[in-house]
């Protein structure tokens, strides 16, 4: 069982990645579950995903990197008790910190070697955020296995190979791709970096 935790700031399109990813793996004939912790702005709650006919269970109001943590926990244990997944895939908050998120899949007895994190970045706000939570964002990203710069399609010219150089210069070593959620642009790209 392999799970992906979906890291990233507010907005920036782990919803729209995890709807992808999910059609992906289960066209694949890879039995997916969805554990999906929104912030309750926009974007898709468990209801909608179970419509589309996905094994969905939406977190309550609050952060499962703190404290939902216990929540996170017994979710885990119940999905693999009653859906047994080949693949898991978290959305946290856009405020969680992924890597926490990742030592709380651990604790649920899944293959350390088996959980990933995907940094997702949001090109079109990306200078606005390193100005002002460059922090917290270099923490967002930097226990990512790779980051995905996404909206792609609304990048200026020259902008990806910017915030690219930019990544690779504070993450050395990082597999960084530029991809559109939306358009599928690249989307190719990002299918064969997954398991
Ligand atoms: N143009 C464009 N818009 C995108 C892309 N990916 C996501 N969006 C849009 O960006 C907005 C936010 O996307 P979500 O997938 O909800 O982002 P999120 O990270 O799940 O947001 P929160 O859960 O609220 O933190 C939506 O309006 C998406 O349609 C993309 O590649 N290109
Ligand atoms: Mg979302």
């Amino acid at each position: 069982m392999y799970v992906y935790i979906l890291g990233g700031f507010l907005g920036s399109g782990k919803t729209t990645l995890l709807m992808k990813l999910a059609s992906m793996y289960t066209k694949r004939g890879e039995k997916t579950a969805l554990l999906v912790n929104e912030s309750g702005e926009i974007g898709v709650d468990g209801a909608t995903l179970k419509a589309q006919g996905y094994d969905a269970i939406e977190l309550p109001n609050g952060c499962i990197c703190c404290s939902l943590s216990g929540t996170l926990q017994s979710a885990l244990k119940n999905i693999k008790k009653d859906i047994d997944p080949d693949i898991i895939i978290i959305e946290p908050t856009g405020l969680a910190l992924p890597h926490k998120v990742r030592e709380l899949v651990k604790v649920s007895m899944i293959d350390p070697d088996d959980i990933f994190i995907i940094g997702v970045a949001d090109v079109q706000r990306f200078d606005d955020l390193v100005k002002k939570k460059e922090q917290f964002f270099k923490m967002q990203m930097s226990n990512a296995d790779f980051i995905l710069i996404n909206k792609k399609d609304l990048a200026r010219p020259g902008q990806i190979e910017e915030v690219t150089g930019w990544l690779n210069k504070e993450f050395p070593g990082k597999p960084v791709e530029a991809i559109s959620a939306k358009t599928d642009e690249n989307i190719d790209k990002l299918y064969e970096m997954m398991r």
